[in-house]
Order: C-alpha cells, then sequence, then structure tokens
C-alpha cells in the first residue's frame, strides 16, 4: 500500500518498525522535532490529511483543514479530543485488544511484587542485610478478592488470571455484564470495602476523573492494596499519598501517574508501593503489534475500507 502524495502528521516518535511503516506510506511530517512549531504547522498544517500517534487538542485539529484521520497509538486515546474530531469529521482509531495480554501479565506481576514485596527484597539481598536475619513475613494473593474497576477487554483477562492465582474476583462498571459470573457492584465504595485489592484499569478522561476518591481508599484500607495500570488521572494522588504515608492504605502498586513521568518526591520515600514507569504494553511482541494496528487503520481509511478499530 502505497499513499506517497498524502502528508501525515506524527506527533510523538513511535518505535521503529511503526515509523518505517509511515515512511513507506506517507510524506511524515514530525511535529515532535520541529524547532518551531508554530512555523512548522502555518506550513504543513493545510495539506495534513492523517496523524499517526496521540497528544491531539481541538487547537492542533483547527489548525488541521484537511485532517481526515487520527490512528492513536494506544487503546486509551483520552490525549485526544474527540470532541473536536467528531465536530470536525475527523475520524479516530485505536489500538484495542493487542495488548490485553501484557498489560494483564504486569498487572498481576505488580500484584505479587507488592504483597511480596519483591523490589525491597531484592535490595534487601543486595545491601547484605539478610544475615542479619530475614525480611519478616507477609501476605499472598490466594484466597483473596480483587476488585476490579473496568472489567473490559483487558480487565476481562486480568480476572483470568486473578482466578488463577486462586482470587475472588468482583467487578465495579458503569453496568452489569450478564455474561460474567463475577459479582457485580454499583458502588465503588462499597466494593472498596469487600476488596482486599482494587485493580484500576478503566478508560482515562474526564467521565473517570479521580474516581479512586479518598472515600474509595478510606473503603480499600490499611489492609487493603491498590493497583492502577489505567491513568494516573483516575486516582485522587494526593489523598493517597497520604493515606499510604499514614497506614490508612496498605500499599499500592503503579504503573501510571497523575503527572508522569514527572514523580512527586513523596512517593520515593514510601517502603509500601511499588514503582513502574507506565510499562503496561511495553514488550516488544505487543508494541509492534500497536504499531501495525496504526498502520493498518490508516491503510483501510485511505483504501476506503472500513476502520479496524475506529472510537470516532
Ligand atoms: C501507551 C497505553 O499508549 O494503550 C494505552 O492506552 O497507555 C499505552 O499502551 C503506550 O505507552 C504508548 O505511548
Amino acid at each position: 500500500m502505497t499513499h506517497q502524495a498524502i502528508d501525515l502528521l506524527q506527533t510523538h516518535a513511535l518505535l521503529d518498525s511503526c515509523e518505517a511503516a509511515l515512511a513507506e506510506r506517507f510524506t511524515v511530517h514530525k511535529l515532535h522535532e520541529a524547532a518551531d512549531p508554530a512555523a512548522f504547522l502555518a506550513e504543513h498544517g493545510p495539506s495534513i490529511r492523517a496523524i499517526a500517534g496521540g497528544a491531539v487538542s481541538a487547537d492542533l485539529i483547527a489548525q488541521l483543514p484537511a485532517l481526515e484521520i487520527i490512528a492513536n497509538f494506544g487503546v486509551g486515546y483520552d490525549s485526544i479530543d474527540t470532541h473536536a474530531a467528531r465536530a470536525a469529521n475527523v475520524r479516530v482509531t485505536n489500538t484495542p485488544s493487542v495488548l490485553n495480554d501484557a498489560v494483564a501479565e504486569l498487572t498481576i506481576g505488580l500484584m505479587i511484587a507488592l504483597a511480596r514485596r519483591i523490589p525491597q527484597a531484592d535490595q534487601f539481598v543486595r545491601q547484605g542485610r539478610w544475615p542479619q536475619g530475614g525480611m519478616g513475613l507477609l501476605s499472598e494473593l490466594t484466597g483473596k478478592t480483587v476488585g476490579i474497576l473496568g472489567l473490559g477487554r483487558i480487565g476481562k483477562e486480568i480476572a483470568s488470571r486473578a482466578q488463577a492465582m486462586k482470587m475472588r474476583v468482583v467487578y465495579y462498571g458503569r453496568h452489569r455484564q450478564e455474561s460474567e459470573p463475577h459479582v457485580f457492584y454499583d458502588n465503588l465504595v462499597d466494593m472498596a470495602r469487600d476488596s482486599d485489592w482494587l485493580v484500576v484499569i478503566a478508560p482515562g478522561g474526564k467521565g473517570t476523573e479521580r474516581i479512586v476518591s479518598r472515600e474509595v481508599l478510606e473503603a480499600l484500607g490499611p489492609q487493603g492494596n491498590l493497583v492502577n495500570v489505567a491513568r494516573g488521572t483516575l486516582i485522587d494522588e494526593p489523598a493517597m499519598l497520604e493515606l499510604l504515608a499514614s497506614g490508612g492504605l496498605g500499599g499500592a502498586a503503579l504503573d501510571v501517574f497523575e503527572n508522569e513521568p514527572a514523580m512527586p518526591e513523596a512517593f520515593f520515600a514510601l517502603d509500601n508501593v511499588v514503582l513502574s514507569p507506565h510499562q503496561g504494553s511495553a514488550t516488544v511482541q505487543t508494541r509492534n503489534a500497536m504499531g501495525a494496528l496504526v498502520v493498518a487503520n490508516l491503510d483501510a481509511h485511505f483504501a476506503g475500507e472500513p476502520l479496524i478499530s475506529a472510537v470516532v
């Protein structure tokens, strides 16, 4: 498939295989490499028909009068102003499904890492502290209840892996899913109160901002553990930090943060957290599949075929 005559705007760096496939097909303009983005957009904006990548504001869309499609690299598209896209008759695609397994694996990994303090144990051994006595006894996942906030495609993969860990799965979401065997809660505070673990895997964006409120965190409580593999915006981060420091919340394993990659210093003093730099989908296999889906959606659009994974 060759669309050489079509101008495409890349908004951030993408993995090599994806950039190569785009360069084969399109005339690529890299906004993130422009010394003067305003001048760059004034020059190239009028001819841009496609965007590959996220971080697309209403303001950017307004500067691209010929824009037809935004192909986001990621399942979450909260960095794209979908209202502005819809109003401008611009299609938006994402990369669902191909990352479910990678994110679900990391989720279980983070849970075990937190329950058994694996990063801390590694430090303990490296620092030569073992001969002075063991680390002490911790808790296990077996027999515990995990409440999943967002039983979507990834949430279901987490649920089946949690069951393999002999955990009881319950969930909270906008609707009960009749085909799911797990107990449904229509109140997040109630679910948090009844859960040993709360796993956050719902979309980011306006509808879910700080949905994991102080009240939810307090309901999870001193013995409760929180895992976030979705977006930092879903959690009241200052309240979480305060509760983790005071013992009001047992622990947290976090792959995402409110202002990542900037991190509040307060995290680094906590021993009851496991921190990860937004690695949910970060495997070679999965990122290649995500890149291929970005390109496949663009190919479909410019061939006049139905989009593979459209969200707008
Ligand atoms: C990122 C993600 O997109 O898919 C998502 O929503 O959060 C990740 O896969 C990835 O970090 C690429 O920027």
